[in-house]
């Protein structure tokens, strides 16, 4: 016997129930009725989007309904290939504008006139873990900027670490299988921290400098906001008198550059791991755009030939106490992506989009990315068509004679696609006066050798860089890396390996050396290595060091106020004011997300709920309980853990009397130091220790290295 549909049966229906459209409940929900009409992709109007066709209610399925088999197909199809590198990235519209004009370096058209604004695009990624991995593991970040310039795109396609692991872009595929997952166990998805990545950067010494590196605080940043971006290689700026100047690319974030504690990292991936992504789409939501200073470091021919090192070689930097900064212009991020497949996804860099005005020079790695940015995007893009995408579109106008291909979104008209012709007078053609020409290198040794492989001996020297960064270092930071060099070849199965990392960290300083063999308990065991050219003590660069440039600012900054029921409103409302005076934000964790009821009766409404929100996620933490609060709190191993967790995070802590409960179950004495702050009568006091950021004197009792 046929059974009845619940609604033929007059069954339990929304509409049977009197229930409105959207209640649940019923067999076939429709929210709203009203709204343009849902139609297949090639517009034909659909019926029911709920219920595929089939031969009898209870019956099968129909390979007829064509409007299943499209969905369907269409969902399948939804992901394209990942990036192999920089899969994890999170993206943002804004523009950039010149702080006055470059015309004496460059002919670059949106570099002439402080007056205009470039259109740009941002991407932020991390580098080893896929497109759904966490954001804070250790790993250098991807600063990728399109600009869409009036003569043509402009691809900046740098990191947050201002130089890199090879020499050699022939190399780049081995360095990228050593770090991601191993292939036979399938992880770590997202960590440098196992034996094939050490393997291979233990067996390739130009590969220190930048261990030391993402081996600092660099590779765990606070958020995306507050980090710096390089262009890494040297490249060339070209004048419209035709001269060649030689450029490294910096950006620097007007809200300073701020790093995470390892252990805080580890746990705010637990705790929420799109925070990075979330903490910038949520500002520029709210109209606190991010910003970054636009800088070069510009030198000729001669103070190039005075250096030490090849400025040829992406290992390398140049120590802003040589070369200063020189401010260009600014980049501001005022708008999120409306759809982050579209556009974050789908945009395509090239290190080799350049317009007239900027060019190249022959480092080696840079080379190798020339060729095999557009490879990529042939394959993960489907095809020679990525550049009509409207994310990788020119603003300015295109037009040229190539032809077809898959995926070809514009119609070209008439009949002529090839050029020299007469047929079409009106039709696009070369301009040796406005068109890109390449600098015509002068040094005509370089660019006329015999064919060969081999690499310059001015690259030769892979560990005078590494020292001059670590011993540029605040104490601090130099515990952090010891820490991190520690954890990583902590994790390395092979001992051999740890043994031969160990006698390159002796080269690069014997105090980091020794710190690490301490910390691993490995004392004496450091493979004796004999570098190809020994290291030379450079002068010192205190503008390495995050640290030690840091200036005092909540800015952008999150403070959390911990509240229960009973939270004195003129505590809070004097701390809100503080915090809100110095541009920063105020959460409220309670409880519960309901909220809480103040002292004064107040309904008090919570931004999220303490299981949600640990103190992890904020700069600096207050807690306000009433004397029933905290004795509730202290009860709850989500509150002990916050403060206990702020205190190990080195966090600034306000708190008012009534909290004595929880400190106390917590172990951390309410006047442990000068940044845990009675707020009762002094919100500043809090404010002044909030602004340092981190309370770096409270580190040493509380953690050792390793
Ligand atoms: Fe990349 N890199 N890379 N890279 N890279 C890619 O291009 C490559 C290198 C960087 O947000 C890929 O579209 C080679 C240095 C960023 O979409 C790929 C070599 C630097 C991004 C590729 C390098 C970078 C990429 C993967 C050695 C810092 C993300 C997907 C010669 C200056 C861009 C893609 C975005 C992405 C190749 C080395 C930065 C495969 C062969 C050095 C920020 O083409």
């Amino acid at each position: 016997m046929a059974r009845k549909t619940a609604s033929a049966r007059g069954g339990n229906s929304a509409k049977s129930l009197g229930l409105g459209a959207g209640a649940g409940g019923e067999t076939h929900q429709d929210a709203a009725k009203a709204g343009p009409l849902l139609t297949t992709n090639q517009g034909v109007p659909i019926s029911d989007n709920q219920n595929s066709l089939r031969s009898g209610a209870r019956g099968p399925s129909l390979l007829e309904d064509f409007i299943l088999r499209e969905k369907i197909t269409h969902f399948d199809h939804e992901r394209i290939p990942e990036r192999i590198v920089h899969a994890r990235g999170s993206g943002a519209h804004g523009y950039f504008q010149p702080t006055k004009s470059l015309a004496r370096l460059t002919k670059a058209a949106f570099l002439q006139d402080p007056k205009k604004k470039t259109e740009i695009f941002a991407r932020f990624s991390t580098v080893a873990g896929g497109p759904g991995s966490g954001d804070l593991p250790r790993d250098v970040r991807g600063f990728a900027v399109k600009f869409y310039t009036e003569e043509g795109n402009f691809d900046l396609v740098g990191n947050n670490i201002p130089v890199f692991f090879i020499q050699d872009a022939i190399k780049f595929p081995d360095l990228v299988h050593s770090v991601k997952m191993e292939p036979d166990r399938g992880y770590p998805q997202m960590a440098s921290a196992h034996d094939t990545f050490w393997d291979f950067v233990s067996l390739m010494p130009e590969s220190m400098h930048m261990l030391t590196w993402v081996m600092s605080d660099r590779a765990i940043p606070r958020t995306l906001r507050m980090i710096e971006g390089f262009g890494v290689h040297t490249f060339r700026m070209i004048n419209a008198k035709g001269q060649s100047t030689f450029v490294k690319f910096h950006w620097r974030p007007v809200l300073g550059a701020v790093s995470c504690i390892w252990d805080e990292a580890v746990k705010i991936n637990g705790a929420d791991s799109d925070f990075h992504r979330r903490d910038l789409f949520e500002a520029i939501a709210r109209g606190d755009f991010p910003e970054w200073e636009f800088c070069i470091q510009a030198f000729d021919q001669k103070t190039a030939d005075s250096f030490d090192f090849d400025v040829l070689d992406a290992t390398k930097l140049i120590p802003e106490e040589i070369v200063p900064l020189e401010v260009i212009g600014r980049m501001v991020l005022n708008r999120n992506p409306d759809n982050h497949f579209a556009e974050t996804e789908q945009a395509a860099f090239h290190p080799g989009h350049v317009p007239p005005g900027i060019d190249f020079t022959n480092d080696p790695l840079l080379q190798g990315r020339l060729f095999s940015y557009t490879d990529t995007q042939l394959l993960r893009l489907g095809g020679p068509n990525f550049h009509e995408l409207e994310i990788n579109r020119p603003r300015c106008p295109m037009q040229n004679f190539q032809r077809d291909g898959i995926k070809r979104q514009h119609v070209p008209t008439g009949r002529v696609a090839y050029e020299p012709n007469s047929l079409d007078p009106a039709g696009p053609r070369e301009s040796a006066a406005r068109g890109y020409r390449t600098f015509a290198a002068q040094n005509s040794e370089d660019e006329q050798g015999d064919k060969l492989r081999q690499r310059s001996e001015s690259f030769a020297d892979h560990y005078s860089q590494a020292r001059l960064f670590f011993r540029s270092m605040s104490e601090p930071e130099q515990r952090h890396i010891v820490s991190a060099f520690a954890f990583e070849l902590g994790k390395v199965e092979t001992v051999a390996i740890r043994k031969r990392m160990l006698g390159h960290l002796m080269i690069i300083d014997e105090a980091l050396g020794a710190g690490v063999e301490a910390a691993l308990g490995m004392e004496g065991e450091a493979d004796t290595i004999t570098p190809a050219r020994d290291p030379i003590d450079m002068d010192l660069s205190p503008t390495l060091s995050l640290i030690k440039k840091a200036k005092p600012t909540l800015k952008g900054r999150k403070v959390a106020a911990l509240v229960t029921d009973g939270v004195d409103d003129g505590v809070l409302d004097a701390l809100r004011k503080a915090v809100e005076k110095e541009g920063a934000l105020l959460a409220i964790v309670a409880p519960k997300i309901g909220g809480v009821t103040t002292a004064k009766g107040k309904t008090l409404p919570a931004d999220q709920a303490l299981s949600g929100a640990p103190s992890v996620l904020f700069d600096a933490v207050a807690l306000l309980p009433s004397a029933d609060g905290a004795a509730l709190l202290a009860k709850e191993a989500a509150a002990v853990d916050w403060l206990r967790d702020a205190f190990g995070h080195l966090k600034a802590i306000g708190h008012v009397a009534a909290a004595a409960p929880l400190f106390e179950k917590a172990a951390v004495a309410p006047d442990a130091d000068a940044g845990v702050v009675a707020l009762e009568k002094n919100a500043q006091k809090f404010i002044a220790a909030a602004k340092q950021h981190r309370i770096w004197e409270r580190e040493p009792p509380l953690r050792s290295p390793g």
